[in-house]
């Protein structure tokens, strides 16, 4: 009897161990400013976000093997796929890179993972320089992946420019977002703030008015916002700044990096682990900048590593040993 016990025991832990972070958490939802499970459980997910998928998307970097890793050994909970428009992005070939996003996308689901689709506007920051674009694409999108439960949409990426502020973010968002809910009545929908996603800090007008002039009630049903910082760029200020934000409105760290914010120079871990203090306290979920092989201090893998691997810790740079150990810390 003792030993059939041990059996169930072995067997439960086992499958506990093999659960997938979609078999976890199910459809994620807010309750109040923080995101959930579907039982209401707040969460905080750890993972990585892609690089232009033009330069390091799939077949040139991304593949079923490091993918395995970053699923199975990383045990991340999340995949953001970073989709420019411009240089040389979707805007090149909409059907190629399309099709290419739609397959990270099953790719990350059939790993049990949870993904963004990035709508990755950086130079020009306007994101209304293309929105009829980007109409077509979320319309596109949340029609044929939203009955995973596992897809998330960020409209824009890091608007930034003269101009480009809050109220116009908003009204770029309030066309954006009822063409998603049509689809995808309760997905989360991610909007990056003013000034590269810094909140408007990086411009020095820090952007409160997201919490004083907010979305209406049917706009904001399942909205968060992305704020994105680079250790060795942001500091004290930055989290100053940022507290300001916490409990106000819901926030996503859809982007960080150890590094500068060309996502270049030395790691700065002191300023790092500043951050994820907070973020731990408020469980706020997370991607890492980012997933591929290069030379910059960002890329995760060594510049030596192709799609083929070998994807093991040797071919690891400093930053991805630490985000590894970071994600994997539960
Ligand atoms: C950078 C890349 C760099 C590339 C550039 C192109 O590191 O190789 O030439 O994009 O625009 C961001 C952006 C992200 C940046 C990243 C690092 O969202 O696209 O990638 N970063 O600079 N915001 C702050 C930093």
């Amino acid at each position: 009897m003792k030993n059939i016990f041990f059996i169930f025991c072995c067997f439960a832990a086992l499958g506990l161990y093999a659960q997938t972070p979609f078999q976890k958490y199910g459809k994620l939802q807010l309750k109040g400013t923080q995101l959930c499970s579907s039982k209401q459980v707040p969460i905080q997910l750890k993972g990585m976000s892609t690089h232009g998928l033009q330069w390091h998307g799939w077949g040139s970097f991304l593949g079923e093997k490091n993918l395995d890793v970053l699923a199975y050994q990383w045990q991340a909970d999340i995949l953001r796929i970073a989709m420019y428009y411009d240089e040389g992005g979707y805007k090149t070939n909409p059907k190629k890179f399309t099709k290419m996003l739609d397959q990270v996308v099953e790719e990350t689901h059939k790993r049990g993972m949870y993904s963004i689709i990035d709508w990755h506007i950086l130079k020009p920051g306007d994101p209304w320089n293309r929105i009829d674009e980007a109409k077509k694409f979320f319309a596109y999108m949340s029609k044929k992946h939203s009955s995973k439960g596992t897809v998330l949409y960020e409209i824009c990426n890091e608007p930034n420019g003269k101009g480009v502020d809050w109220p116009r973010i908003k009204s770029y968002a309030e066309q954006i977002i009822p063409i998603i809910r049509k689809n995808d009545p309760d997905g989360i929908i991610l909007i990056g703030t003013p000034a590269w996603a810094s909140l408007g800090i990086s411009e020095g007008k820090v952007a409160t008015d997201i919490i004083s002039n907010g979305l209406n009630q049917k706009n904001s049903h399942n909205v968060m916002f992305s704020f994105h910082f680079y250790a060795a760029s942001h500091k004290d200020l930055y989290r100053k700044e940022f507290k300001k934000f916490l409990g106000k409105i819901p926030l996503f760290i859809t982007e960080w990096g150890s590094q500068e914010a060309s996502g270049e120079g030395r790691n700065d871990w002191q300023s790092v682990m500043e951050w994820h203090k907070i973020l731990n306290e408020y469980k706020i979920s997370w991607c890492n900048w980012n997933y591929s092989s290069g030379h910059r201090s960002s890329a995760v893998w060594k510049s030596n590593v192709s799609i083929n691997g070998p994807f093991d810790d040797s071919q690891l740079k400093e930053s991805g040993l630490k985000v590894k150990e970071l994600i994997r810390a539960k």
